[in-house]
């Protein structure tokens, strides 16, 4: 038995203690020689008070075993880490307390700082970055200045989640139920003035460009559903007696005939002047109850509303009369917010004209048959054309997608291409976030400031409370509020409101790579030689706005030249997460957290990095149990062990030994390719086991079966392996071994000679693995002598490596 048992704490101690003075070298090899990089990047965290728990580590080990796994195959691995300051729990914190958000910030980092170092990942910390760093923001705020010149980035009314009691704007995420999260306030909407960025200039390319990505289908699936492409018309209905028309968007034209009436959204342009003087009334009220009702409460499947207008509609390609209604399941920013309804075919237009009593036509029949008593709206497009005049016999399917092109030639209206994707409201009315750089002007209205005065730092105030007007707190400090216009020069306004959160995360991964740059965002230099990201990896909560804010801000900067690639990030992996007792999610608040403190105390760093991975399938939730932790404790025990045994017995390898070596090569490094963590870790336990069965029989293994362990373990256990490769007699680091290589030659097994009887009789020899299971010996034995099994078999019998013997009567 070894004399010198596994020390976590000293070999710990003592490696990271090597690393600091003579650190791992990512950028080039022994000669010196830059490699290939390869940029690993993990969704950079929100310092917030709690510190991380096990769940936040199991991210980063998943994004530091992949790049040290690339380290070890020869690439110069770019793998930086930084911080996501700006935002809420901060300002709540500051308003509560009185502390400086910037101060509680600083504080967080330095405790996650500490936390992430637990973990012995391999950031570079030079590279570290901060969104609340005016060095930072500075180019978050040039992006804008660059968006507004491009049009991209303007000012729109528009109603906000409104508190009346706290009188504050609030985001979704501070509305629960409908109502506020402060005070429990019904919430209602705004309208305030907004900034807002054009990013539904670029549905198509986002949606495109999804091709390009090997990203997971289920990410891919959800972004294309979010931009939410689709074909229909926009149809011109004439207003009875005016000279406007009404322009409805459609994805069902084919049902052109089946119109019976036509709804608007209450905010539409038109819906106040089509009432009549009996309807004024009504229609006033109900124009105003909408605004007052949260979009949660309109999106909500509650009973249908609406009022009548009084006014008609021409249905231009049957000139029957149509009544024009109003009502807020219409929403006024998506299409043109006004609607042709379609009852028979549509199940909201359905319950409408159920409710209103509205005529409902039918005009797609199944199998030709027109239904008697309609219950419910016939919502498949499949059957044929009914009550549509020269439509009718015709494939609806066909119909549908012809009837845009047919409208279009007979200038009823034109085909069009919809997106759900709306524009993305860019700005808070908060302080923790970066100042919006603009400058209003009584004369040149919204001026940007010029790009050499960035960054516009936010200044010192004394109360974080937002002021009550809907206005952040900024709009209270007059000497920060009055400045000059850049353009003119005469007295001006700041503009108060700040960014959102998403406004550094959307671009942060670039400034990594040159985050001391004052003249560019990023130089050419450092773009070409570390961008983009090779791999990303963070939690699918983000599959989504994060993904999709940072694919538009590349293909932005793309556009104006500032980087030549459009898509940012090459590959994704989504990790699960990790959860306490019955899938319950760790929180403070439920008193399941489990510190990652503890764990690397009793049991060492190495062995919570492999539990973290053990604990299942990288891409799924799991269930944190602190007992598993002993188990890949007791793997490192034993591989301590043996290779404390074997190091100065020098035997040499035998063909058992080096078939066990070249199949642990195979099977780490193809699980470690398909990202099955789970299963790397439990073949290292097995190949272990096998290991000390050969030692058991030849005294001990051989160094280089060994030394090729601690290679392929360093990515997951880099303490134990570097302390590994150096007992066995190596010099250096074990991360300059270089990934090894495989031969499925010598993966297979000897095969032997086995003679197969027939009752005691020796009628072949047949060669087969040494190892074969008693099952296959006996198959492959009965073929061998197929021809001369005539008779009935009652009994077959295998001697292991000696003979098969079959018994017939
Ligand atoms: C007539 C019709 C008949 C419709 C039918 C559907 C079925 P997607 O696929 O999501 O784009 N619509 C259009 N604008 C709307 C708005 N602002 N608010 C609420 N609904 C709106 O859906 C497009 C369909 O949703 C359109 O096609 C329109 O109803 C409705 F048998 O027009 B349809
Ligand atoms: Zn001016």
């Amino acid at each position: 038995m070894s004399n010198v048992p596994y020390n976590h704490k000293a070999i710990e101690k003592k490696w990271r203690e090597r690393w600091e003075q003579n650190p791992v070298n990512l950028k080039a090899d022994e000669k010196g020689n830059k490699r290939e990089k390869y940029y690993c990047l993990d969704m950079f965290p929100y310092p917030s008070g709690n510190g991380l728990h096990v769940g936040h580590w199991r991210g980063y080990v998943i994004s530091d075993v992949w790049s040290r796994y690339k380290l070890q195959q020869g690439y110069y691995i770019v793998h930086p880490m930084g911080w996501d300051a700006f935002g809420l729990p901060a300002e709540n914190y500051a308003i509560k307390m009185g502390v400086h958000p910037a101060i509680s910030t600083a504080e967080n980092v330095k405790n996650i700082k500490r936390q992430i170092n637990e973990i012995a990942a391999l950031y570079d910390w030079d590279m570290e970055v901060n969104t609340t760093d005016p060095e930072f923001y500075k180019w978050t705020q040039w992006i804008f200045v660059k968006m507004f010149k491009e049009g991209l980035a303007y000012e729109k009314e528009f109603p906000i989640n409104w508190c009346p009691s706290c009188k504050t704007g609030l985001a979704n995420e501070e509305v629960v139920n409908g109502k506020c999260e402060r005070c429990g306030t019904e919430v209602t909407k705004k309208n305030l003035r907004q900034w807002m960025l054009r990013i539904t200039k670029y549905a198509e390319r986002l949606l495109s460009d999804l091709d390009k990505l090997d990203w997971p289908e289920k990410v891919k699936k959800m972004q294309a559903d979010w931009i939410g492409k689709s074909y229909g018309a926009e149809v011109d209905f004439p207003i009875e007696g005016r000279e406007e028309k009404i322009t409805v968007y459609t994805t069902r034209p084919d049902t052109l005939y089946g119109a019976t009436f036509m709804v608007l959204a209450p905010e539409h342009e038109l819906s106040k002047s089509l009432a009549t003087d009996e309807t004024r009334e009504a229609v006033e009220k109900y124009i105003y109850d909408a605004s007052m009702k949260s979009n949660v409460d309109r999106m909500q499947d509650k009973e249908k509303t609406g009022v009548f207008t009084g006014s008609y509609a021409i249905n231009p390609l049957n000139g029957e009369k149509t009544p024009i209604w109003l009502s807020d399941y219409v929403l006024a920013d998506y299409g043109t917010g006004a609607i042709m309804c379609v009852p028979a075919h549509d199940d909201r237009d359905f319950e409408f004209a159920t409710k209103f009593g509205i005529p409902i036509v039918q005009v797609i029949a199944k199998d030709g048959k027109e239904i008697e008593n309609m219950t419910e709206a016939y919502t498949e497009a499949a059957g044929t054309m009914i009550n549509s005049g020269e439509w009718n016999g015709m494939e609806s399917a066909v119909l549908k997608k012809e009837a845009p092109h047919i409208i279009e030639k007979r200038g009823l209206g034109r085909a069009t291409v919809n997106y759900k994707l709306r524009d993305w409201v860019f700005s808070r009315q908060r302080y923790w976030g970066e100042p919006i750089p603009i400058v209003h002007c009584p004369d040149c209205g919204a001026v940007p400031v010029p790009e050499e005065e960035l960054p516009l730092r936010l200044p010192e105030v004394e109360s974080y409370e937002p002021t009550g007007t809907g206005e952040s707190p900024l709009a209270g400090i007059d000497e920060w509020v009055n400045c000059k216009c850049p353009v003119c020069g005469k007295p001006a306004k700041r503009e108060t409101n700040t960014m959102p959160q998403w406004a550094g995360s959307s671009w942060y991964f670039l400034r990594y790579v040159d985050n001391h740059n004052d003249k560019e965002l990023v130089s050419r230099e450092k773009a070409d030689e570390m961008l983009p990201v090779d791999m990303y990896i963070g939690g699918v909560e983000h599959a989504v706005l994060h993904l999709l804010y940072s694919r538009f801000y590349t293909k932005f900067l793309y556009d104006i030249g500032a980087i030549d690639f459009d898509e940012p990030f090459h590959k994704l992996f989504n990790q699960g997460m990790i959860t306490g007792k019955n899938g319950i999610k760790m929180s403070k608040s439920k008193g399941n957290v489990v510190s990652p403190d503890d764990l690397v105390r009793d049991y060492g760093c190495d062995s919570l990095r492999m539990y973290e991975l053990f604990v299942g399938p990288p891409e799924l939730d799991a269930e944190w149990d602190d007992r598993g932790i002993d188990g890949v404790n007791r793997f490192l025990k034993r591989l301590w062990n043996l290779v404390m045994d074997s190091k100065d017995a020098d035997v040499k390898a035998t063909k058992d030994m080096i078939k066990e070596r070249h199949r642990l090569v195979y099977d780490i490094t193809t699980r470690l390719e398909s990202f099955s963590l789970n299963t790397a870790i439990s073949g290292f336990m097995e190949h272990n086991n096998k290991l000390i069965e050969i030692a058991k029989k030849e005294g001990a293994i051989d160094k280089e079966t060994l030394s090729t362990m601690a290679v392929l373990l360093s990515p997951f256990a880099p303490h134990i392996a570097e302390e590994i490769w150096e007992q066995l007699g190596h010099e250096g680091s074990v991360f300059t071994a270089g990934w090894p290589t495989y031969d499925m030659e010598a993966m297979k097994d000897d095969e032997i000679e086995v003679p197969v009887q027939i009752n005691g009789k020796t009628r072949a020899v047949i060669s087969v693995a040494a190892d074969i299971s008693k099952e296959d010996a006996i198959a492959e034995g009965k073929e061998a002598v197929a021809d001369k099994l005539t008779g009935t078999i009652v009994k077959e019998i295998y001697v292991p490596k000696k003979i098969i013997n079959i018994v017939m009567k």
